[in-house]
């Protein structure tokens, strides 16, 4: 399919490079994919033009701001990713926009940053590693707490979506991971950490207070739609600390959006698309740290969906959600 748009599409300056090397598989590949993740000119709009992606929004690598442990120090590092993509989007108008890199250690200061982000330089949106470390690695920070109340309402005001993207546990909680570091990252634990934190945000009341709130998550929902209706069917039984006023699995299918991005499997898209309105689903390839060969083979010789619900996922659902200046 050509005209297909991207939109968990991964960029790296200097500083967060680093962040990415574990990821790259054996040492060999390091070279070539701190090379992929680098470039914003000329290897990755190749690989669009093979694939038939025509845009992609640009986000920084994980965990990168959120592991940054000082406020300062990751304002500084959100600055300069954002300037760069920035830069980016005005060499290649016609093939990218951004989502803004945010620092969350102070909710203020990334609702201004996210504010600059969209209101001067055009950005769609955020993208999120998960919780913030802040100046101790254990001091982690979840933005369902009652402090991050004001970042939300600015969201909320702006009318941008939310990339809560995945990254890895805090030390504190990496106790049922030990002797079995390959289970942490992308293969499982990335779901993990991403899907509690989607889901604490279901059940803190946040969507209560800011209705128009748009969640973008990837992997095919990071596993919550095969688990949806066993939660809400067992929290008949165990609601206690929940603060929504709905059920769960409303507020996840009318604030959640689940994007294709490294999981390019028929049956888990299946699973996909019978749980969720096929207007809040998304084609994403995670370049680089998938091919987006890979992801675009996949989506378009699939045939669980039909041709006009493929250029739906593929294209006109998120030029709906990110307003965006395509036709
Ligand atoms: C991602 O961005 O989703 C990602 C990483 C690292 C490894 C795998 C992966 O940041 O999908
Ligand atoms: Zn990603």
């Amino acid at each position: 399919m050509k005209g297909k748009i991207a939109f968990e599409e991964h960029f790296a300056i200097e500083e967060t490079l680093g962040d990415s090397h574990d990821f790259a598989g054996d040492s060999g590949k390091w070279e070539y994919f701190s090379k992929q993740i680098l470039d914003l000119d000329h290897e990755r709009i190749e690989h669009m033009d093979k694939t038939g992606i025509e845009f992609a929004l640009l986000s920084l690598n994980a965990p990168a701001l959120q592991k940054v442990l000082n406020a300062d120090e990751a304002m500084y590092l959100a600055k300069k990713a954002n300037e760069r993509m920035a830069r980016a989007v005005s060499d290649h108008p016609n093939r990218y926009a951004a989502l803004a890199a945010l620092p969350m250690h102070d909710p203020d200061a990334a609702a201004r940053e996210l504010t600059r982000c969209v209101k001067e330089l055009g950005f769609k949106g955020a993208l999120v590693n998960g919780f913030q470390q802040v100046d101790s690695p254990d001091n982690i920070k979840y933005y369902d707490i009652p402090e991050y109340r004001s970042f939300w309402a600015t969201v909320s005001e702006l009318d941008v979506p939310f990339y809560l993207h995945p990254r890895m546990q805090a030390p504190s909680q990496a106790k049922n991971y030990e002797g079995h570091p390959w289970l942490m990252s992308a293969p499982w634990g990335f779901a993990v950490e991403t899907s509690i934190h989607s889901l604490r945000l279901c059940g803190s009341g946040l969507f209560d207070d800011y209705p128009n709130l748009k969640i973008c998550i990837g992997h095919l929902g990071e596993n919550i739609p095969f688990g949806l209706w066993r939660i809400d069917a067992r929290m008949r039984f165990s609601p206690r600390g929940y603060r929504g006023n709905k059920p769960l699995g409303e507020y996840f299918k009318k604030h959640f959006h689940i994007t294709t991005s490294g999981n390019f499997n028929d049956a888990a898209f299946r699973c996909t698309l019978e749980m969720i309105d096929n207007d809040k689903v998304y084609f994403c390839a995670d370049y680089p740290f998938e091919q987006m060969e890979d992801a675009a083979d996949w989506y378009d010789a699939t045939d669980v969906i039909s041709a006009e619900q493929k250029h739906k996922i593929g294209r006109t659902n998120a030029i709906n959600l990110f307003k965006l200046d395509l036709k």
